[in-house]
């Protein structure tokens, strides 16, 4: 264990840790940020009043569009000039998740990603090579960070590029791989198609390290075997820390929760009713150390169970079941958090289309496919290809800058999109997880 002090702390001890640190990050938050004073107060709470733990549940919630409202720094607790870094959840317009990190927290999220990468079996004589995305994401400098706490050699080779992410596992004796499980199994593919001669299983490589986006049973079985490795579970978001908020030991049967940071409650989606343990619903997140940034009960939509029953690896940390839905709209496109209201707003800000479109989504090999189909009027259909070619190239860029995913744009004539009666139906996800 990294940090064994924590990680297998009697269960009465971490509660007590967590009482304490939760009434310190209460204070904080409603003393240092107007949105929490505001919500408290308009909920009769005064973390003067906070005793046991289950005080929390008298507390508000804090939503993604809280968050976005508050944009950009309007949630930070602290001084400008005591935040040390920022990361932003998803592409680069207004209404992105921005999270401020004090010295302190930057070093806290080295800590539980260097815990996870000691669950997998990491130390400091791996070759870790971080094929995440760097920059906003915290994918890249998060498991960059933890790798280096650990000691590990870090390699921030970043996304895409597999024949480099190739060369460099057979050059530099690459241990682990930190990338998307889609990724992965592009890797898979890859290998097959073009590199029958690179025989992956005779390099060093032996585990990786997947997340950012949901990932079955059945994706893990067919990494593992068509790359020869372990395949492990690093769970996230930007909102509460990035990477390393939980991940899988050993014994792969759930997803151990940092509680000594993170506090975490199960709630109905529909009522905001915390559930009894062991029921499934989503998890919601407090911060209890961070201080540039504190989450009060923020609302994370994924949708997951909580096992107190102890763990064969000796830690008595919770474990999570791993995250297989959300209970919101939002699709997450090779990695990359995206909101159809997000397509939209692009959409709606071309001119000469119609406020019809539809979202399809599929797995096409390994990786994510997004195709959006939108209506344009009459008028442009009849123009000349040529104008219609550029209309689509135009709003796949904006989607390309503006939300940070290639997608094809397929334009479509009046009326071909189906109507709906009801709702209308924007989104059709053909993937099966
Ligand atoms: O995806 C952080 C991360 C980076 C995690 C690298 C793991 C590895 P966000 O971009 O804020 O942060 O997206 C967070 O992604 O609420 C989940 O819906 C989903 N997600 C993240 N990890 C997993 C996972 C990063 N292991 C959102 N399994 C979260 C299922 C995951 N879903």
């Amino acid at each position: 264990m990294f940090n064994k002090e924590f990680e297998a702390m009697p269960l009465p001890k971490m509660r007590e840790l967590q009482r304490e640190r939760l009434k310190w990050s209460l204070t904080h938050a409603y003393a240092n940020v107007p949105h929490y004073k505001k919500s408290f107060d308009a909920a009769g709470f005064n973390p003067d009043t906070f005793k046991t733990l289950d005080d929390l549940r008298r507390v508000p919630f804090l939503t993604k569009q809280d968050m976005r409202a508050s944009y950009p720094f309007g949630l930070f607790a602290v001084p400008l000039d005591k935040v040390a870094r920022v990361h932003s959840s998803s592409g680069t317009t207004g209404n992105a998740t921005v999270v401020g990190y004090t010295t302190g927290d930057v070093g806290v999220f080295a800590e539980v990603v260097a815990r996870c990468l000691a669950m997998y079996g990491a130390t400091e004589k791996d070759v870790i090579q971080v094929a995440y995305g760097y920059g906003l994401f915290t994918g890249g400098l998060g498991l960059h960070y933890g790798s280096e706490k650990l000691g590990a050699l870090t390699v921030p080779i970043g996304g895409g590029n597999t024949e480099r992410q190739l060369m460099l596992i057979k050059d530099f004796g690459t241990t682990m791989i930190a990338c998307t499980p889609s990724y992965a199994l592009n890797i898979a593919d890859y290998l097959e198609k073009k590199r029958p001669d690179y025989d992956i299983r005779k390099t060093k490589l032996r585990a990786g390290i997947f997340g950012a986006e949901p990932w079955s049973e059945q994706m893990r079985r067919e990494i593992e075997s068509r790359l020869g490795i372990e395949a492990y579970d690093i769970y996230g978001l930007s909102e509460v820390i990035g990477p390393g908020v939980s991940g899988e030991c050993s014994q792969k049967s759930g997803l151990h929760v940092f509680e000594d940071h993170f506090y975490v409650e199960i709630i109905d989606p529909d009522t905001g009713e915390v559930l009894p343990e062991g029921s499934k619903g989503e998890i919601v997140y407090t911060s209890l150390t961070k201080e540039a940034c504190p989450v009060i009960r923020y609302r994370s939509r994924d949708i997951t169970r909580l096992y107190y029953d102890g763990c064969a690896c000796g830690r008595t940390l919770v474990k999570m079941e791993k995250v297989t839905g959300r209970s919101d709209d939002m699709l997450i496109i090779r990695g990359v958090n995206v909101f159809p209201s997000q397509i939209e707003s692009v959409l709606m800000e071309t001119e000469g289309v119609e406020p019809h479109y539809q979202i399809i989504v599929d797995r096409k090999g390994a990786l994510d496919d997004i195709e959006v189909k939108v209506e344009v009027t009459e008028k442009i259909f009849s123009d000349e290809l040529k104008v219609l070619e550029a209309l689509s190239r135009r709003i796949a860029d904006r989607f390309r800058s503006v939300l940070g995913i290639s997608a094809k744009v397929t334009l479509v004539e009046p009326l071909a999109i189906p109507r709906s009666e009801g709702k209308a139906v924007r989104v059709i996800d053909k993937r099966t997880i």
